[in-house]
């Protein structure tokens, strides 16, 4: 199959590249290497010593004889975007391409505005482009479980039947993001179900949990092929952190009272799972939606395991629970659905603690490159961030740290 990777040199799309690449797809990527100016203004980077983009695949295609073909450009751009859709010829392709941190789209007016327009419009984008270009194509776009919130009641895959004064129907899940990026996340489902009910596009919208680890069969074949593995405040979610705290005997930064329950999966899952929605496309006109995660776990739980991995390799991990800078419930019911992906053949990697043992191996190897100081929450969900050096975008800024 012709997939084209939309985002192919983040953390998700970087594994998932390589795998399709391996499973003799024929891949092309896209990405405007935004992320790693994020990194750069953010003076943050992943503990992984990652490669250019360029010299990954010069690697990658030496240790497997196939090649990806690289299209740099922005989403934003349409006539970028038209041009490789044109070009490429993508049966599916894989929307990874948004600014996907929570807390950068919290920092400031500047930076929710910039998550919005990236992520919504290159999303619109891409629908127009294949509406024109390439109809038949399967849009399989990354959404989040966090566009449903917590609400006090079972989440289900997407849609619900509801009955209303005697009369019933299956309609859009409720939505209740807890941030301005879970926000666009929903703008974007909206515009998907909107342009395959009046263009007949065919979509799968992801809704994927947080993704753990870092190692797939391909990226540990060379370590010019590593993986980003990101602990910052910003971008690093909630398990790699705690296992890179673990690793340099940092209290796990558990916020608040550490109830906050999300669903989890391994990024060997992610790419798998992304396989699976590509290899049974959706019906033209259909926009579907699978709930992307294996286990449920609250951050308080994910604290425990790490704790107890930490303490079989000898290491002290002890566990603070800092005031909770995000607003959000920190004790309430979840229970979300998740068996599309597991009929479709899904066979999870739960976590395990030989897992963690090897994330927090990883974060020993490479300890030189961890700065502690972004280890605590310096982005505040109730007010604009002018610590560090959280400056809004394009105003020049002396950085001393
Ligand atoms: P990432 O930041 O590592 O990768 C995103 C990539 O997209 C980067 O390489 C970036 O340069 C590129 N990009 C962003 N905007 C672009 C644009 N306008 N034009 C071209 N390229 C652009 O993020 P990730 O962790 O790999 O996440 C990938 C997707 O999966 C995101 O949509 C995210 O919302 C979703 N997701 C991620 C997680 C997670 O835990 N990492 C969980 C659920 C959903
Ligand atoms: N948390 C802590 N301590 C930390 C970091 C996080 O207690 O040091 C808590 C947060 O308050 C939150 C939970 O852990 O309650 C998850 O936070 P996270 O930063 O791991 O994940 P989140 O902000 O939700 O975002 C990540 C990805 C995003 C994706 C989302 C899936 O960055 O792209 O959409 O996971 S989901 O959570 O299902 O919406």
């Amino acid at each position: 199959m012709r997939i084209g990777v939309l985002g192919g040199d983040g953390y998700c799309g970087w594994a998932t590249a390589l795998y399709l690449s391996a499973r003799g797809h024929s891949v092309s990527i896209v990405d405007n290497f935004a992320r790693r100016q994020w990194d750069h203004e953010l003076g943050v980077q992943t503990l992984t010593p990652i490669r250019s983009l360029s010299e990954r695949l010069k690697v990658w295609q030496e240790l497997s004889g196939r090649t990806i073909d690289l299209y740099v450009g922005d989403c934003m751009d349409y006539d970028f975007l038209s041009a490789y859709v044109k070009s490429a010829e993508p049966e599916s392709v894989i929307h990874f391409a948004e600014q996907r941190a929570a807390p950068y789209s919290m920092i400031d007016r500047k930076h929710a505005v910039f998550t919005q327009v990236n992520n919504v419009v290159g999303t619109l984008n891409l629908l127009f482009a294949l509406r024109e270009l390439q109809p038949d194509c399967h849009l399989v776009k990354l959404g989040t479980m966090g566009e449903y919130g917590t609400p006090n009641i079972d989440i289900e895959e997407g849609y619900i039947t509801v009955e209303h004064n005697g009369r019933k129907d299956v309609l859009p899940f409720p939505k209740q993001p807890g941030s301005f990026y879970h926000l666009s996340k929903v703008h974007d489902s909206h515009n998907m179900m909107f342009a395959c009910k009046i263009w007949k596009l065919r979509a799968t919208d992801l809704n994927q949990g947080v993704v753990y680890g870092t190692i797939t069969d391909e990226t540990a074949l060379d370590e010019a092929l590593i993986n980003r593995y990101d602990y910052d405040e910003v971008f690093g979610t909630v398990l790699n952190r705690f296992c890179v705290q673990a690793a340099v005997g940092h209290p796990l930064t558990v916020y608040g009272k550490g109830g906050q329950t999300r669903g989890f999966l391994d990024i060997r899952d992610t790419v798998r799972c992304v396989e699976l929605a590509c290899l049974n496309p959706a019906a033209p006109g259909e926009c579907r939606v699978f709930n992307q995660f294996t286990e449920q776990f609250s951050v308080l739980e994910i604290a425990k395991l790490v704790q107890a991995a930490g303490h079989k390799m000898g290491l002290d991990v002890t566990v603070e629970q800092l005031p909770d800078p995000r607003v959000e419930s920190e004790e309430h019911y979840y229970n979300a659905k998740h068996s599309k992906l597991i009929d479709l053949g899904l066979k999870p990697h739960l976590l395990s603690d030989s897992l963690l043992d090897s994330l927090m191996n990883i974060a020993i190897q490479y300890r030189d490159r961890i700065d502690t100081a972004m280890f605590l929450p310096q982005v505040d969900w109730r007010k604009p961030t002018n610590a560090r050096n959280l400056k809004p975008q394009g105003v020049p800024v002396a950085v001393s740290r």
